[in-house]
């Protein structure tokens, strides 16, 4: 048996963080927190690029243009999206995540997903910052070791190990 990870080294790395406007109390927190994981993972600060779009609903299009420029070795897509009175939460929030999603499958680039989803504001709080951690630095830290597995399937080793 092999057992095939990807390893917490960010050197060498290229990341486009598409971050919206929209609810920027907490998507600059989020963005602070995954600049910071990055750095700490020794990457390169002139190899994050950083897009601002208005807001969640704009997410999937702009990573995707930004996985189709080649550039990038993964996506970092993050926002805050807190639901009030109306649907507009669900369709928000539904078509954000299955279009990120839908970027990652296409483009077979890897598309982290560090938007907030929450029913409060105090939810919100907690999840870019303080008790419940930064959402941002997860994603950053999830698009980091999705890159570097990525990698190891891609470089056909252990199908000549296995064979
Ligand atoms: N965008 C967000 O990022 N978060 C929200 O909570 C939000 N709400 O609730 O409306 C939101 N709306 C804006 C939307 O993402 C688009 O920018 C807008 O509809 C223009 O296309």
């Amino acid at each position: 048996m092999k057992v095939i990870e990807g390893r917490l080294i960010g050197a060498g790395l290229r990341f486009c963080i598409v971050v919206s406007r929209f609810n920027s109390l907490f998507s600059e927190k989020l963005l602070e927190g995954a600049k910071d994981m990055l750095l700490r993972h020794d990457v390169s600060i002139r190899a994050i690029d950083v897009v601002k779009v208005p807001g969640a609903w704009e997410l999937p299009l702009v990573a995707k243009e930004a996985a189709l420029s080649g550039k990038y070795d993964a996506i970092i897509a993050l926002g805050a999206v807190i639901r009030g009175d109306t649907p507009h939460f669900e369709y928000v929030s539904a078509e954000m995540s299955k279009g990120l999603a839908a970027v990652a499958m296409t483009q077979r680039v890897p598309v982290s997903f560090g938007v907030l989803t929450t029913d409060t504001m105090e939810q919100a709080v907690a999840r870019s910052g303080s008790k419940a951690g930064n959402k941002g630095a997860e994603a950053a830290l999830a698009a980091i070791e999705t890159v570097n597995v990525i990698k190891e399937l891609r470089s056909g080793k252990e199908i000549e190990e296995n064979a």
